[in-house]
């Protein structure tokens, strides 16, 4: 499922370039049973399976072994920090990051004392494994790596890396079923043609993430925009 995820975009032409490097260890290969069991039955009872201890901490043995110490230890749970843009940032200065992926219903908690160093949760929702975290947290964190993105511009500009939602984009035609590019944007004015995108992003941060203008970083321009925004909206309603 990891290697599949891997196999295309543009994290996985960076690690072709050797920009990053992302290896994937199969936790039964670290088994020593016949069946090669990766979980078992909960203490107490109850429903679902638990995922044993051993595997995980051999895995990391491993890793350990042929790499080195890994500079932090993710365990993907939904009892997690939520991952958000500024731990994808601090992920992209570490070195080395291993991602410990579970399935079934839970992780038996000495893996969490024992072997992991943070614990990380993409979203409030449950899914049925922690590959797919794994491959986001892996995404959003390549392609902060330099060199991984061809445009390093574009990454700074980001929606989020300045902890605000994105402006409108558009591209030709100019009219499109009625639709009109704003003329601002055709106008060839670039000090007005940005003033339009810092507005228009502080109005759909207020308007669809209101809680995210209590931290971004905002310049003291931003802040009267804002201001002036507000009491429009005021008016309005
Ligand atoms: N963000 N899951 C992990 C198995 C599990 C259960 C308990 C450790 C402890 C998820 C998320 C997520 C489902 C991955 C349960 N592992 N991971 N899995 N949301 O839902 O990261």
């Amino acid at each position: 499922m990891v290697r599949a995820g891997l196999e295309e975009g543009v994290v996985s032409r960076g690690i072709e370039r050797g920009l990053l490097d992302v290896a994937i260890h199969d936790l039964r290969d670290h088994t020593t049973d016949r069946h090669r069991s990766v979980d078992d039955v909960p203490y107490g009872g109850g429903p679902g399976m638990v995922m044993k201890p051993e595997p995980l901490a051999r895995a990391v043995e491993t890793i350990r072994r042929e790499r080195g110490t890994p500079d932090t230890v993710v365990l993907l749970s939904p009892q997690g920090r939520r991952f958000s843009q500024s731990e994808a940032e601090r992920l992209s200065r570490v070195g080395h990051v291993v991602l410990l992926c579970g399935r079934y219903e839970g992780m038996d908690e000495r893996v969490r004392t024992l072997v992991a160093t943070e614990e990380l949760s993409i979203g409030d929702y449950v899914l049925s494994g922690g590959e797919l975290a794994a491959l986001v947290i892996i995404d959003a964190v390549g392609r902060l790596i330099p060199g991984v993105v061809g445009d390093d511009q574009s990454v700074q500009e980001d929606s989020f890396s300045r902890g605000l939602l994105d402006y409108p984009h558009y591209t030709r035609p100019s009219e499109f079923e009625g639709l009109k590019v704003p003329d601002v944007l055709l106008s060839g004015h670039h000090a007005e043609v940005l003033r339009w995108r810092r507005r228009a992003a502080l109005e759909r941060t207020l308007a669809r993430r209101p809680e995210l203008l209590d931290v971004a970083a905002l310049t003291d321009e931003e802040r009267a925009l804002l201001t002036e925004i507000r009491k429009e909206q005021e008016k309005k309603s």
